[in-house]
């Protein structure tokens, strides 16, 4: 899960967050490296804006995005790793009214 409280304009825009570390073999052994894990990693991330999850400006929002970073570092608990993301978050009303046709209007698309 991911959340963003935005100021301006105001609202909370949240929902699910998937992710991606890809860890370099950077001796090419198979083994995972106490330098390696703690070198800069890949990070990738995609998102889905959830409507139900955000509030404000965001109430009714859906939306998707991605962000990428190189500078993931694994860090040993209890350290926390902090890192800047960039990417793009879109967000769209959710809400749009379908626009109401008759039955005749719809059969002639397939006449
Ligand atoms: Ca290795």
């Amino acid at each position: 899960m991911f959340g963003y409280d935005t100021t301006a304009p105001g609202g909370l825009v949240a929902g699910s967050a998937s992710f991606t570390i890809m860890v370099r073999d950077d001796n090419g052994d198979g083994v995972l490296s106490q330098t390696e894990k703690h070198g800069n990693c890949q990070f990738t991330a995609t998102f889905a804006v959830d409507p139900d999850q955000g509030n404000g400006v965001f109430d009714d929002m859906c939306g998707y995005g991605a962000a990428t970073s190189g500078n993931f570092r694994f860090v040993n608990p209890p350290g926390t790793n902090q890192i800047m993301i960039f990417g793009d978050l879109h967000t769209y009303d959710c809400e749009q009214p379908v626009e109401g046709l008759p039955w005749s209007w719809i059969k002639a698309l397939y006449l």
